[in-house]
């Protein structure tokens, strides 16, 4: 193909017509509304994967669909770039206007345009590996890109149900295979088997964990955690909970990692199964973020998440650096953003630098690449950990003075084969965790201790126009609508130790707002007093003022 396939690409579009009335936004994480107005989207993104396959010369790309943490009846999409990570920023545009296209001759015009404005060599191959969560609306939706992949010609390969994090995985280990950097078999079974071989090595002579409850979201998750489990049978028992895949209603409701994290709550469905002192976990709805949390003695409910992860498995990088004798040469830093607890960044400042960037994984994961190990974790869980290219060359051919040296890097490195280093990813981060706890032996409660969390608090504000919020410095600040931001700071200073700040989110139609403070009461209340600030300026919806402000 040396030119465009347009009476094709004409016919397969006229049978995808773009919904009048809507406007679609590549956000935070791709494309994310209502699974039902979606057909035009995915059949878009099928062409634009195979564009985006051809500019870089037939390596292949990755598209996910999904909705993650949203409810049921939404679903989305993404694409996944040659090695594993989110698509290069620059191509967000070319998603968003392909999709916005009104007609389908506006649409082949805005093919034309990006062939011509990334010098796309058509004569090139595309290739293309997708896959989907649970989701109901998800085999309509696949069926749609599929005529997408095939208008533009596409090889492609159907990962079929997965997680997130899996597609990402196969993404760079088709890319890499049989070459130096080889990041794996290129399959689901690849993936078990590097993981679940590097955890055993990792604990080898330990003492055997407790078993762990997993929350599993009803989603996709219970699938891949039922099959790892049996890879890594005794080495880690799993007693696995919310598998509800094919329940209607069931997915993310009442459960999942942002279920927990938003409400600091238990999953109402684990109240009667977890002992005090048990560890227990949420995934959530495509399994790339992980909340941990366990009751305490009293019964209370005790939550460890994205930060507190961060705390853990930054502080047990940084040591064994430090032991194999590399701390002069390999620099660890770590990457969070507005929502990180004041006392994780100020216990975390104190080991390692420490980088605060906008919301979405895509912006964490690039400013942790500037390391040679970046971690990276979001406060909701989702996070992993980077190795550079020469930090991985540095760990294969450094030599060990002493025999604890040697351990040290041995563990160095098979931390590097256990992390999937693509995407956060809720099955490969909670290994890692419970590498670490078996390591330092530590309870929940003795994880727990390395900091006390700041009280906090997080609604949601629905708006006429989340999209009149706009932000600056990391999303720290509003700079529209005018003159809010000054009304906040004014608020802010009424409570001690108080920090808040809203910012419009990129995977629901909402605006969210944060707040901390040095007593739980002042968090509730800031947060629902600025919640109120908000929804007064931007004309809320009476829908959405969270009942305690009402
Ligand atoms: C996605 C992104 C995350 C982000 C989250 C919420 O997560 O990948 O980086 O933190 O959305 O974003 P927002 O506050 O803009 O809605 P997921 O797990 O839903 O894919």
């Amino acid at each position: 193909m040396s030119q465009l396939p347009s009476s094709q690409l004409r016919a397969y579009a006229d049978a995808h017509p773009k919904p009048p009335n809507i406007e679609y936004q590549y956000g935070t994480a791709g494309f994310r509304t209502l699974g039902s107005v979606l057909d035009s989207v995915l059949f878009r993104v099928g062409v634009l994967a195979g564009l985006r396959s051809k500019r870089l010369e037939g390596r292949t790309v990755g598209v996910m669909v999904t909705a993650s943490h949203n409810p049921e009846q939404d679903n989305g999409v993404k694409l996944v770039d040659p090695r594993g990570e989110m698509l290069e920023a620059s191509w967000e545009q070319y998603a968003t206007f392909l999709a916005n296209a009104p007609t389908t001759d506006a649409f082949l015009d805005v093919v034309d345009a990006v062939v011509k404005n990334t010098k796309i060599d058509l004569s090139r191959p595309a290739r293309v590996v997708y896959g989907r969560d649970t989701r109901p609306s998800g085999a309509e939706l696949v069926s749609a890109l599929e005529d997408g992949l095939k208008a533009i010609g596409a090889e492609t390969r159907n990962a079929g149900i997965t997680t997130t994090p899996i597609l990402h995985y196969l993404v760079r280990a088709i890319n890499t295979k049989g070459t130096a950097e080889s990041y794996g078999e290129d399959s689901e079974e690849g993936y078990y088997l590097k993981l679940s071989g590097a955890f055993k090595k990792l604990i080898a002579g330990k003492t055997k964990p407790e078993p762990i409850v997993i929350d599993c979201a009803n989603g996709v998750g219970a699938l891949a955690a039922e099959k790892i489990s049996q890879h890594l049978g005794d080495s880690l028992p799993m007693i696995l909970e919310n598998t509800a895949t094919t329940t209607k209603g069931a997915l993310n409701y009442q459960c999942g990692a942002d279920f927990v994290k938003t409400g600091q709550k238990l999953p109402p469905s684990l109240a009667d199964k977890l002992k005090p002192g048990q560890r227990a976990c949420s995934f959530d709805g495509d399994a790339d973020r992980l909340m941990y949390y366990y009751l305490d003695e009293r019964g209370h409910f005790q939550m460890l998440d994205g930060d507190k992860i961060a705390a853990l498995v930054a502080s047990f990088i940084v040591d064994l650096v430090r032991l194999a004798g590399l701390e002069k040469e390999v620099k660890v830093g770590l990457i969070q953003t507005a929502y990180a607890n004041g006392a994780s960044t100020k216990y975390l400042s104190d080991r390692l630098p420490v980088k605060c960037v906008s919301t979405g994984v895509k912006h964490l994961h690039h400013a942790a690449e500037h390391y040679q190990i970046g971690v990276y974790f979001e406060a909701n869980g989702h996070g992993t950990i980077l190795f550079s290219r020469e930090t991985l060359e540095k760990l294969s051919t450094h030599e060990p003075n002493t025999p604890a040296q040697s351990t040290a890097l041995n563990h160095l490195v098979n931390l590097t084969h256990l992390i999937n280093q693509t995407v956060g990813d809720a099955i490969s981060d909670m290994l890692l965790v419970e590498v670490v706890l078996t390591h330092k032996s530590y309870s929940g409660a003795e994880w727990n201790s390395l900091y006390t969390d700041l009280p906090n608090r997080l609604v949601k504000v629905v708006v006429a126009d989340r999209n009149a919020f706009k932000t600056e410095d990391a999303e720290r600040r509003l700079v529209s609508p005018a003159g809010l931001q000054q009304k906040i700071d004014e608020l802010v200073r009424k409570f001690e130790g108080g920090r808040s700040f809203v910012r419009p989110s990129g995977t629901e139609d909402v605006v969210r707002v944060y707040a901390e403070a040095a007593i739980r009461a002042q968090a509730d209340e800031l947060a629902y007093r600025v919640g109120g600030l908000v929804y007064d300026e931007a004309g809320g919806d009476p829908k959405g003022r969270p009942k305690e402000f009402v």
